[in-house]
């Protein structure tokens, strides 16, 4: 078997994976990405797309957001629509902070390519990555590396693997807290300029629905749906009907284009504790899924992967544990942040199956105090752009 030796052995060349490697990369620790998927399939999946502001700015300061400051959507409110009336949500004027509209697959395709410039050991189609062995002073894992089978000798790990990675079976004794709603977003990914230059929610009778985008002209599109449907269930037709009567309710026309993907994304809220074994350490999705409805996974993956390099970064440089013991604490605090306030956009904005119309008129009424009542705005927006949380 042939062994390699590296300080950082990362597990998962996802977002977080990926600014990991570039942050240790700036701070002359040595590391390497394992990855299962082919460069071409990272680059081409598409997933988030709403970004705070203060990931923009771990972006920025970490100097991956060239491309990101040239071609983000910078967004100041958001649109409501309830019972026939749509209204805004001005966030940037209740908190002072933005958003930021970039594709996920952009900001991959952005830091594979830094990555590779700087001659960074990134392996693609690498398989049966297997965690062997974690204790107090190192860790192995193994692997195949070009159908060769490599030993990999670490100081640490990071499992940036996602959810269904392995790095997170390697946690002994992890408890799991797992909800999924029944029911689901179809996502579509469309050639098509959107309806309004900002996010519409909206939470109709019939179902939630939303308008997102990419860019000028690009939209992506989301429909709630039974929990088992499959994302070829439906004729383009019917999406384009259905997100029309949802979105628009008649007072307007969305503009169709080609269907470029889609895609069915669970409900699932997932935690798991700790997040920390000895020397490995669960990152992003590995560690916490939230459902979509408020975007905060991309968010709290970049956030996971800046706390782990400066904590090792002052283990490196001054033997300072204190980041890595704070660690698990801040990354569990943050992510039940977010659950909490996904788990109440989800409620606020979708149909239940066997709700009664007296729970369907209370969520009538919230709704309609976030355009009415500026505190119960300004609770939300604070959520929304992620001030909460830091
Ligand atoms: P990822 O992106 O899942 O990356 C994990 C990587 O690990 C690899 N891997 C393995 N590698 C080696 N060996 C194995 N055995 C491996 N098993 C897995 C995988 O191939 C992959 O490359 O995790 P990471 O880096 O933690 O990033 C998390 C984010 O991807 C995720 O939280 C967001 O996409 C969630 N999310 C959103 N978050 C937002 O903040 N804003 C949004 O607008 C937003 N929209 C979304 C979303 C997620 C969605 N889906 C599909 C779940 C919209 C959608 C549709
Ligand atoms: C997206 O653009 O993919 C998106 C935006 C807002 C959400 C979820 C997803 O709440």
């Amino acid at each position: 078997m042939h062994r390699v030796r590296t300080a950082v052995c990362i597990i998962g060349g996802g977002p977080s994976g990926l600014l990991l490697a570039h942050l240790l990369g700036r701070l002359g620790i040595d590391h390497l990405i394992l990855e299962r998927r082919r460069r071409a399939h990272l680059e081409a999946r598409v997933r988030a797309g709403l970004l705070e502001e203060g990931t923009v700015e771990l972006l920025q300061a970490a100097g991956v957001a060239e491309r990101l400051d040239r071609q983000g959507l910078r967004h100041e409110g958001l649109l409501i629509r309830a019972s026939h009336d749509t209204f805004r949500l001005p966030f940037t004027e209740l908190t002072g902070k933005a958003v930021w509209m970039y594709g996920q697959q952009e900001l991959v395709k952005d830091l594979i390519r830094l990555h590779l410039d700087h001659g960074g050991q990134l392996h693609f189609s690498v398989d049966d990555v297997d965690v062997a062995n974690v204790d107090s002073v190192g860790c192995r894992v193994t692997c195949r590396i070009d159908d060769r089978p490599v030993l990999i000798e670490s100081d640490f790990i990071a499992g940036c693997d996602g959810h269904h990675g392995p790095s997170r079976a390697a946690v002994p004794g992890a408890l799991v807290q797992e909800q999924v709603h029944p029911f689901a977003w179809l996502g579509i990914l469309v050639e098509a300029p959107p309806y309004a230059e900002e996010l519409i929610y909206s939470a109709h009778d019939r179902g939630f629905a939303l308008q997102s985008m990419r860019s000028s002209t690009v939209s992506r599109l989301y429909l709630q749906v039974p929990a088992d449907e499959r994302p070829d269930a439906r004729t383009d037709e019917a999406i384009w009907d259905e997100l029309n009567r949802r979105l628009l309710d008649g007072e307007g026309t969305l503009v169709r284009g080609p269907i470029l993907e889609r895609i069915v994304v669970r409900m699932r809220a997932f935690m798991v504790e700790p997040v920390v074994y000895r020397r490995l350490f669960l990152v992003g999705d590995a560690a916490h899924i939230v459902p979509p409805s408020a975007a905060k996974g991309l968010n709290l993956a970049i956030a996971d992967a800046v706390l782990l390099a400066d904590a090792m970064g002052a283990w490196y440089s001054r033997g300072s544990h204190t980041l890595l013991e704070r660690y698990e604490p801040t990354v569990l605090r943050r992510a039940w942040l977010a659950q909490e306030f996904s788990e109440s956009m989800t409620r606020l904005m979708h149909t239940f199956q066997g709700e009664s119309t007296l729970e369907a008129e209370i969520r009538r009424v919230r709704l309609a105090q976030l355009a009415t009542a500026t505190t119960a705005a300004r609770v939300f927006a604070e959520n929304y752009v992620g001030l909460t949380r830091y």
